[in-house]
């Protein structure tokens, strides 16, 4: 079972897995894309396949608070777009039908708190936050954590946990606690007990459904954090990675570091 791992750090565990099959398609795009640089894993590049009218496209969010959408041309890519100012950096952006009418949007987050739909056709901006909701948005991500049929967005704002109703636009959930400031988060069923958690690289593990704490580990997940079934017990591994290199694997279901005496 592998989910959410970049592939980098997969190509990097490989040799210690026996991993013999790494999706053709995720090593193509690696390819496509720059050869061992993988961009499409940065939070704020997105790379869209082509179809028959459009070619491959990659839309990147800067530093400076633009996106730019790049078209492949027959030997590199070429800028086709540029957006308006959106007042700070582009914190994250991800692709995903948030409004169930069958078209996916390209949803943006800005490091000072302003959330944006736009079309993915026109870039037309749809739908953006009021300016003062959130002051600071350190990550996001997007996943169906409820009953309702479209994803929500998960993200960490002013140092709390929100779930933020994607169609209706309203925070629908928000953590109690205002120190968490997480930069990775992830939502998958860390402990086994069939039920998803929302994992924060700050060390918190809320249930994602209910939202209760369930575990604050006294030491941080790393700054990038990937999921993993190591050791063939039914239960995923959480396998964080520290300064862009080393890696500590846990254990959330036992709450501790995963023990790696032979
Ligand atoms: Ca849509
Ligand atoms: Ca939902
Ligand atoms: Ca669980
Ligand atoms: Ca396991």
């Amino acid at each position: 079972m592998v989910r959410w791992l970049p592939i980098s750090l997969l190509l990097m565990l490989a040799p210690i897995l026996n991993l013999s099959r790494i999706d053709a398609s995720e090593t193509d795009l690696v390819h496509l894309v720059g050869g061992s640089g993988a961009i499409d894993e940065f939070d704020t590049i997105v790379l869209l396949p082509a179809r028959e009218d459009i070619p491959t496209r990659l839309i990147i969010g800067d530093l400076r608070g633009f996106l730019h959408v790049f078209e492949q041309r027959p030997d590199a890519f070429e800028e086709v777009w540029t957006s308006e100012y959106f007042e700070s950096a582009i914190g994250g952006l991800f692709v995903a039908d948030i409004n169930e009418d069958d078209l996916e949007e390209l949803i943006v987050f800005t490091q000072k708190g302003r959330l944006h739909y736009l079309n993915l056709e026109t870039y037309s901006t749809q739908w953006s936050n009021p300016p003062n909701e959130y002051e600071q948005i350190t990550s996001m991500i997007i996943e169906n954590v409820d009953e309702d049929e479209q994803p929500e967005l998960i993200f960490c704002a002013d140092g709390r946990l929100i779930i933020y109703d994607t169609h209706h636009q309203f925070e629908e959930w928000g953590s109690d606690q205002t120190n968490m400031d997480a930069t990775d988060l992830l939502v998958g069923d860390v402990d086994g007990d069939g039920a998803d958690e929302i994992v924060l690289n700050t060390g918190y593990v809320f249930d994602a459904r209910f939202h209760d704490l369930e575990w604050q580990s006294p030491e941080p997940f790393g700054q990038r954090m990937g999921l993993l079934d190591l050791d063939n017990d039914g239960i995923v591994e959480l396998i964080g990675e520290f300064n862009g290199r080393f890696i500590k694997i846990f254990d959330v279901d036992l709450r501790r570091e995963k023990s790696t005496d032979p």
